[in-house]
């Protein structure tokens, strides 16, 4: 098309890639340029990111990417972040949101503001990671008595790229510090937990300049000035949920990977005691949108038995799985207690076990367990969201890795009843291009950008199998 390529910079649990992306204004092409590993570091005080291997990985992708991009943007997974002294210096490795540190101060934190009060200011889901509590963990620390500034991922990415400072808007949603209804901090929440809410840099919104690659950058990379760094919506949700190929208001999606982010999307938060009982969030989306979605385990629980297993070939074990009979026992993927990393055959069969079913005896059956689970998750969290925020739906969409895993989407058609259409795996990356594309040209409001995706992507479509009674049978199971 000739247009000015993007660099996506788009980080998830296990891996980091770089894509290049041109948009036109009927196309939209995306190629990976450098894809690395992420790999979380065990030290003695606890499981961290090593996020200067990942900054390295940025600086390679962008050499490789090449002269002439129009701008580049960073999302992320959420949550997590660096602390700065007083010299703008990094304070140690960033906390992964799996460490155990978080374990119990929830209780802490509710003992001081009620769960209650405090769902009604965030609008955000429980989950033992989110910076509130993760700031609440750190409290005593000598670190956090140095910190002079806190950066998300992305926004520390940014920075070290740009010598620039702001906190992205739709990944603030996640600290549990944000008021989904002004879109703003909640003060009255901070206050009350003595967080310090000028440790944050300004809020900025995608779409907005976030400075330009330093001087030192361009000559690491190779690249020829000037190169603009544009705020994204730096939630890798955020993004993904930006591409989600809809074509109309009728839809959920379910946002796979390591996660499954269920949910709607929304144009104003549901704060309901009923939604917070359902472990609902409320995180904000671009243009004012609000993503209504419950955080399920997703995919992680299957990374975590192959690494036990010794990565046998995944194809192979998909294929085994879907020969096991169906729903002979689910587990709830909802569940925190399968948040930490280890022993994963071993905590499913228990979790088989103290419910009563049949304990899985081989890896396909394990597998099999899984992928039920999953789809079932899906279905309580698709059937969930429709009641609690008055909508309903006619299609369920699925972006993202697990779009490759087909037989995952099958079951998440039959679970829920309803048509899947699957597609785009890389819809991070996408949601992140688009988003630049945005902001440096006419690349039209979120309607458009998703007319956009609906025209250039390759989309599979599943239809649901058989009633939903069963499926309704094997959560009773687990209640
Ligand atoms: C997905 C994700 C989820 C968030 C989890 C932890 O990659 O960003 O949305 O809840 O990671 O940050």
């Amino acid at each position: 098309t000739g247009a000015r390529p993007y660099a996506a910079v788009d980080l998830g649990a296990s891996s980091g890639r770089v894509m290049v992306g041109r948009v036109g204004p009927d196309s939209l092409e995306l190629a990976e340029v450098h894809r690395f590993a992420n790999r979380p570091v065990r030290v003695p005080e606890g499981l961290r990111w090593d996020v200067l291997g990942l900054y390295a990985g940025v600086l390679e992708g962008l050499r490789k990417a090449g002269d002439g991009l129009a701008s580049v943007g960073i999302d992320s997974w959420a949550v997590d972040y660096g602390l700065l002294d007083a010299d703008g210096a990094l304070l140690g490795n960033p906390v992964h949101y799996r460490d155990r540190r978080t374990d119990g101060v929830a209780q802490k934190v509710w003992a001081r503001v009620p769960a209650g009060e405090l769902y009604a200011a965030t609008g955000l889901q429980y989950a033992p990671f989110n910076t509130l509590y993760q700031l609440t963990a750190a409290r005593s620390t000598a670190q956090l008595a140095q910190a002079r500034r806190l950066l998300l991922i992305p926004d520390l990415l940014a920075y070290w790229l740009t010598g620039e400072q702001g906190t992205e808007l739709t990944n603030a949603s996640t600290t549990q510090l944000l008021d989904p209804r002004t879109r703003d901090w909640s003060h009255g929440v901070a206050q009350r937990l003595g967080i310090d809410l000028s440790l944050f840099a300004p809020l900025r919104q995608p779409g907005d300049p976030a400075g330009e690659l330093r001087p030192e950058v361009l000559e690491e990379t190779g690249l020829a000035g000037p190169v603009p760094v544009t705020a994204v919506g730096s939630h890798d949700t955020a993004s993904a949920v930006a591409a989600v190929p809809a074509t109309g208001e009728r839809f959920a999606y379910i946002c796979t990977g390591t996660w499954s982010l269920a949910g709607l999307e929304l144009d104003a938060p549901v704060l309901t005691e009923e939604s917070r009982a359902a472990n609902f969030t409320n995180e904000l989306g671009l243009d004012g949108t609000v993503r209504y979605l419950r955080n399920i385990m997703g995919l992680w629980l299957l990374q975590e038995c192959v690494r036990t297993w010794g990565e046998p070939d995944l194809g192979a074990l998909l294929l085994e799985a879907a020969k096991v009979p169906a729903l002979r026992s689910v587990v709830d993927a909802g569940d925190a207690a399968f948040l930490a990393p280890g022993r994963m055959p071993e905590r499913i069969a228990e979790a088989c076990r103290v419910s009563g079913q049949p304990v899985p005896a081989s890896p396909a059956e394990t597998t099999r367990c899984i992928l039920d689970s999953l789809a079932l998750a899906h279905r309580r969290a698709v059937e969930d969201a429709q009641r609690l925020a008055g909508r309903s739906v006619d299609v369920v969409h699925i972006v993202g890795g697990g779009t490759r895993n087909a037989l995952l989407c099958q079951l998440t058609a039959d679970a829920c009843g309803l048509p899947v259409v699957s597609g785009p795996t890389e819809a991070a990356a996408l949601g992140n291009v688009l988003v630049q594309a945005r902001a440096h040209g006419p690349a039209g409001d979120l309607a458009g950008m998703r007319r956009l995706l609906t025209l250039t992507q390759l989309l599979t479509r599943y239809e649901p199998r058989g009633g939903t009674r069963r499926w309704e049978a094997a959560w009773a199971r687990l209640a």
